[in-house]
C-alpha cells in the first residue's frame, strides 16, 4: 500500500487524503509534527529533497512530493479528472493558480497566525498585510469565477476544487473573512456535499 507522509494539519495533504478517500484509494498515513523538523532530517531529504509533505511512497520506492503531482497521479482516469482537452487543461490552470497565488498567502497566513509559535509570529508580523492582501486578490478572482459557474474546471467537480478547497475552507485560520465572498462560500458548501467528503481532521 503507498504511503502517504504527511502533516495532518496541513492543507496540502488534506487535498491527498479527501481525493484518495472519494476514490476508494487506500493509504497508509506516516506523521509529521508541524514544528519537529522531521523533513528537514537525511532520511526524509533522501525522499524529498525539497523537504516538504506531503509525499506519496510507493512499494517499489519510488517517491512523488507536490500535492498537486499526488492529485494528478492517483486521480487520472477517474471522475475527478475530465477527459476533455479543454477542461483538463482549465483543471491544471486552476492547480497552478493555487499554487502561486493562492496558497503561498492563504496556507502562510494561516500557519504563521494559527499554528506557530508567537514569538516567531511576532518576527514576521509586518508580512501579515501583504499576505491579506493578495490572498484577498486570489478569493476575488475565485468569486468572480464562481459568480455563474458550479465548479472551477468543466461541468462537474474536479481536483481543481479539491486543490482550492484545502487552504480555502480553513481561511478564517489565516485571518481571512469569507463573508465578502458568498459565491465561495456556495461552493465550499458543495464541495462539503459530495460523496465522501472527509473533514481536514479526520484521518484515513
Ligand atoms: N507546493 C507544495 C508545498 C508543500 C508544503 O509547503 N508543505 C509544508 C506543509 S503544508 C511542509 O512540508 N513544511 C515543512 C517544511 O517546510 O519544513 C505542495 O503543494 O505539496
Amino acid at each position: 500500500m503507498p504511503v502517504l507522509h504527511q502533516m495532518q494539519m496541513s492543507g496540502n495533504c488534506y487535498k491527498v487524503r479527501l481525493a484518495a478517500r472519494q476514490l476508494g484509494i487506500a493509504l497508509a498515513l506516516k506523521d509529521y509534527g508541524l514544528h519537529d523538523g522531521a523533513t528537514r532530517k537525511p532520511n526524509f531529504l533522501a525522499r524529498n529533497p525539497n523537504g516538504r509533505v506531503p509525499l506519496l511512497e510507493f512499494d517499489d520506492g519510488r517517491t512523488l512530493p507536490e500535492s498537486g503531482a499526488i492529485l494528478w497521479y492517483l486521480s487520472e482516469g477517474t471522475r475527478l479528472v475530465p477527459t476533455d482537452r479543454w477542461e483538463r487543461a482549465q483543471v491544471l490552470q486552476w492547480m497552478f493558480f493555487e499554487q502561486y497565488s493562492h496558497e503561498p498567502y492563504i496556507a502562510v497566513a494561516r500557519f504563521w497566525l494559527s499554528y506557530a509559535p508567537k514569538e516567531e509570529l511576532e518576527k514576521r508580523r509586518a508580512l501579515v498585510p501583504e499576505w491579506h492582501a493578495r490572498g484577498n486578490a486570489a478569493l476575488g478572482v475565485m468569486e468572480t469565477h464562481l459568480a455563474h459557474r458550479q465548479w472551477f474546471a468543466g461541468a462537474r467537480y474536479s481536483i481543481a476544487d479539491i486543490a482550492l478547497y484545502g487552504y480555502t475552507h480553513c481561511a478564517a485560520e489565516g485571518g481571512f473573512d469569507l463573508g465578502a465572498y458568498p459565491a465561495v462560500r456556495a461552493w465550499l458548501g458543495r464541495v462539503a456535499g459530495e460523496p465522501g467528503h472527509v473533514p481536514l481532521e479526520a484521518r484515513w
